[in-house]
Formats: C-alpha cells, structure tokens, sequence
C-alpha cells in the first residue's frame, strides 16, 4: 500500500526502534526521566524557547497550551478552517468553558489582521474577554500553506499590543520552516506557547511538545496533569522523539519535492482539478470533476490499486507525502490515479 492518507501513518525508523530499546527511563510525573528531560530540552532549544513539555498529542498539545493560557468564559480568536476549531472535538470548549471566535482563514492560511482587530472584544459587562490568538503554521485545511516570518510578527505585535497571547499550532512548523528557508526560531518569534509534534512529518511513534518559556511551561505541566496526560516512563516515547528531532528534519524537502511531483501530475489527469502552484509543503488538495465520480468512488478505485488517499469533501481529496514514500511511489500512485479516473 501507498499509504497517502497522512503523514500520521508513518512507522517507526530502525533508528528510533533502537533508541527506544535502550531508552534510560525514569518517573517522568516525578521528572526523573532522563531521555524525556533531554527531549523536552532539546526541542526548546531548537525552536527557541525556554522549556519544553511532552504530551501525548496535537490535539493534547493545543489543549493543554489553550487551557494554560485560558480560564472558563474566555474568548479564543482563532481560524474558521483551523485543526483546533474544527477536529479538536471542541475540547477546549468541552473542557476548558473556552469560547471560541473564529474569524475567516485566507486561503494562505492567514488571518487578516483587521478580522483579528475587529474582533477583539472591548471591555463591556456583556462580553467576554478575549485572551489569545491561535495560528497554524503550516495550515492544514488550507493547502499546508506555510505562514511566513513576517506575517506571524505582525499578529504577534497586534495581539501583544492588545494584550493578548498567541499560541502556534505547528503541527507541521518544521514544514513550513524548509518551505520557507528560514530557521525555525525565526517562526517562533514571539509566539508564547507553541505546539509540534514529533508524530507527523517526523515520523515518531507518538508525541508532540509545547514550549514556551519556563513560567508558561510550569503550569502547563499542572495542566497536562489536569487531562490525564502525566505519563511515567515516557522515556520510551521521547527516545523516538529525539531520533525525529536528529534525524527527520533535514529530510523534510524530500516530502515537499514529493508532493509538488504529485501536483503537477494531478494537473495532467482529466476530470482532476489541482492548483500546483498552492502546493508549498508535504499536503496535496486536489478536487475531482463532480459529473465524473465522488470522492468517496475514487477512494475505492484508489484502493484496489494499492493506494489510498483522504476524502475530505465533496469534490475534494487529500494527499500528504511522508517518510517512507519515495518519487517512484508518487509516479506508482499518479499512474493509479489515472486509471481510476479512466476506469
Ligand atoms: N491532523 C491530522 C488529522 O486530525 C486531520 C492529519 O491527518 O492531518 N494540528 C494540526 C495542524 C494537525 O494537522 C493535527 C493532526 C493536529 C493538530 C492534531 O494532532 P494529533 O492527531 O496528534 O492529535
């Protein structure tokens, strides 16, 4: 199988399997676990922030930074088309008593900065108070666009003025730093909480880490505690971790080199419709001509043709390309592709 679903789907290196096996472990709730002390380290230092927090999930990972940030009645401003918003299972409302405000994604993945404005709440007995902006970076829902180093400071200036926090969801921000060509930290600029996970593109088993500064990063560890995510000897999961952080970055413009490949032959195949050019980082939309197929049929012939790929509308697919997938898989798959569009 071509497994093109996500970047989720990807196994374990023989590396990452060997330094689980060897892993130095303690009780991590005590915080005497030592591979996932060096973890947490060493991802703060990468993205530049002062401390680091291993949790089981994205979604964990938004969670706990939103509720770190957030008290019961708060007002969140956040994307329509974001992964908090819309595939979060609401936990941040469920959970926390957060009310979300989302204001509309761009099609880059931005917010505009006057929807921002417009819709931070003045002081009034009516209202609630609005504490945080939340960015994505690469957006998932809006082509894997990568937010660039100078719009996310110009949010951050915004939301500072204001008083506000901003937190990143950057699932993907390693992505979006070897999209861009600059250094991650520069996209990190900033921003008081960050999420990213080490399950994605990384390739790990599990796992993603909030960083922020030693204070924010504290009460996030009570938070985190508060869900259920204090693990023990969760040096089994970190080992991986920093075999992604060593090991899975600088192999990340495979992928994109992979997904762009994969775009410019969707645009060949008749009755499928793609923008190449939209296509920046690992995350591949492309739409199906509604009178040819649906989707869901084109899952199916996709699948018996040994590759499989998301619906996620109705006239759109998704295709991310990951470790573990190689340009003769992508060609394998555009070939299946055209027969299932023949068919
Ligand atoms: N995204 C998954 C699915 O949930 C859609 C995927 O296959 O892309 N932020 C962003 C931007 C994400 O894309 C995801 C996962 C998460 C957070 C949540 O991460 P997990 O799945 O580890 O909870």
């Amino acid at each position: 199988m071509i497994d093109l679903r996500s970047d989720t789907v990807t196994l374990p290196s023989a590396a990452m399997r060997e330094a689980i096996l060897h892993a130095e472990l303690g009780d991590d709730v005590f915080g005497e676990d030592p591979t996932v002390n060096r973890l947490e380290h060493r991802a703060a230092e990468r993205v530049g922030k002062e401390a680091g927090l291993l949790v089981v999930s994205g979604t964990m990972g938004n969670l706990v930074s939103i509720l770190t940030h957030c008290g019961r009645g708060v007002e969140v401003i956040l994307g329509d088309m974001c992964h908090t918003f819309l595939y979060e299972a609401g936990g941040i409302a469920a959970l926390g008593g957060i009310h979300p405000r989302t204001i509309p994604n761009q099609p880059d993945g931005t917010l505009r900065l006057e929807d921002i404005e417009a819709a931070i709440r003045p002081g009034n007995v009516h209202f609630p108070r609005t504490r945080l902006v939340c960015l994505e970076n690469t957006h998932n829902r809006c082509s894997g666009a990568p937010l660039t180093v100078e719009y996310t400071a110009q949010v951050v200036a915004l939301a500072h003025g204001r008083g506000l926090g901003v937190h990143l969801d950057g699932a993907r921000l390693f992505h979006a730093a070897a999209a861009l060509g600059v250094d991650v930290k520069e996209l990190t600029e900033g921003a008081d909480s960050l999420s990213f996970c080490l399950s994605k593109g990384l390739a790990a088993p599990v796992g993603s880490v909030v960083c922020g500064s030693k204070d924010f990063i504290a009460e996030a560890r009570r938070t985190r505690k508060v869900v259920g995510g204090g693990m023990r000897q969760a040096g089994i999961i970190a080992a991986a971790g920093i075999v992604a952080l060593d090991q899975m970055i600088d192999r990340i413009p495979e992928d994109h080199d992979n997904a762009a490949r994969l775009a410019a032959g969707i645009a060949r195949i008749d009755g499928l419709s793609i923008d190449p050019a939209r296509v920046q980082t690992n995350i591949v939309y492309f739409d199906v001509a509604r009178e040819k197929m649906s989707p869901d049929e084109l899952v199916k012939r996709l699948t018996a043709r040994g590759v499989r790929v998301l619906s996620t509308g109705p006239t759109r697919l998704r295709a991310v390309t990951h470790y573990g997938i190689s340009a003769g898989d992508i060609d394998q798959a555009l070939q299946a592709l055209s027969e299932a569009m023949r068919a």
